[in-house]
């Protein structure tokens, strides 16, 4: 795309005609089948929404300008957002150097840019076939020098139908875009990073997290090198009292006035938020209390995440 407002819409790309296949060139997903859209960083206020993507051997969305909104759409999956799993042999999953009967979705979402939006997209089935060096794309990528993004309401790893699903890189990849929301996202079997941060304070400032629900990734969210360790190793909230539902707590290291996220976790190795159950304001001492949907049942657990709000 070149110049501004553009609006882009209820296309299929890299669909076979009928949408029941992923439309790639001589079956090869090596080939690029150009179902992507991109634009450059003087384009900007285009609204890109509603589309179904899949299969490119590339970033499906590659967005450098500002402003823009992309909404709605799909990307690693048929044109009705879901992925036949049942013709998919889950050992060939995530395979990416060898021709299998494996999805290749494509590639995912990448911003540069100011004040870009990413809501209510369904993104699954992502891979990139190549050589054992070629990285798995994330599912939403938002490269370094980006500000004020918001990164909200998407599905990553579970179709539009509701079914997991996966997607084999990262789901959500921040290395170095400041002052971007990233909320009330659902990301499921990754086989990387559910929420993956890298950069410096000054890069990564005011990256806020709140509400994503994630399940069944290497790590839900982790935090790279590059991330100063007062934040990287951030000691989030504790539960110190229970009452039924009620909950009450302590920060754990000091957060006056944090937001206090309380997620539902199982009881087996994997760090997860499984479901949101509430958020809480601490008080300047970082205390908090909440008042839970339900009680915990045998196996349930509890996880916090603090967010400061200065
Ligand atoms: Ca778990």
């Amino acid at each position: 795309m070149t110049g501004d407002g553009n609006v882009v819409s209820h296309n299929w790309l890299g669909q076979s005609d009928d949408g029941s296949e992923i439309y790639l060139y001589s079956d090869d997903p090596s080939r690029q089948n150009h179902a992507i859209i991109v634009a450059g960083s003087s384009s900007d206020h285009n609204y890109i929404h509603h589309n179904a993507f899949a299969g490119s051997s590339t970033n499906a969305i590659n967005l450098q300008g500002d402003d823009n909104l992309v909404e709605g759409n799909t990307i690693g999956t048929l044109a009705d957002g879901t992925i036949p799993v049942d013709t998919i042999d889950p050992e060939d999953i995530c395979i990416h150097t060898q021709f299998t009967g494996n999805w290749y979705g494509g590639g995912g979402i990448y911003l540069g840019g100011r004040r870009n939006r990413v809501i209510d997209n369904t993104i699954a089935g992502l891979m990139l076939y190549g050589s054992a060096q070629q990285t798995q794309p994330p599912a939403i990528e938002l490269i370094s020098g980006g500000l004020d993004h918001l990164v909200h309401g998407n599905r990553i790893g579970v179709d539009a139908a509701g079914t997991a699903a996966w997607t084999c890189g990262p789901a959500i990849d921040n290395t170095g875009a400041s002052f971007t929301p990233i909320l009330s996202n659902t990301i499921v079997n990754g086989y990387q990073q559910g929420i993956f941060v890298d950069g410096t304070i000054i890069a990564i400032n005011a990256t806020t997290m709140q509400g994503n629900v994630i399940s069944n990734t290497v790590s839900a969210i982790e935090f790279g090198e590059s991330v100063p360790d007062a934040l990287g190793l951030f000691a989030p909230a504790l539960v110190t009292a229970v009452d039924g539902v009620a909950v009450s707590g302590t920060s754990n290291d000091p957060c006056p006035y944090c937001y206090v996220d309380v997620f539902l976790d199982d009881d087996d190795a994997t760090v997860e938020a499984l479901a949101y159950l509430g958020t809480a304001t601490a008080d300047v001492n970082g205390d908090w209390d909440l008042l839970l949907p339900a009680e915990l049942e045998e196996r349930e657990r509890w996880r916090t995440i603090s967010t400061t709000r200065t």
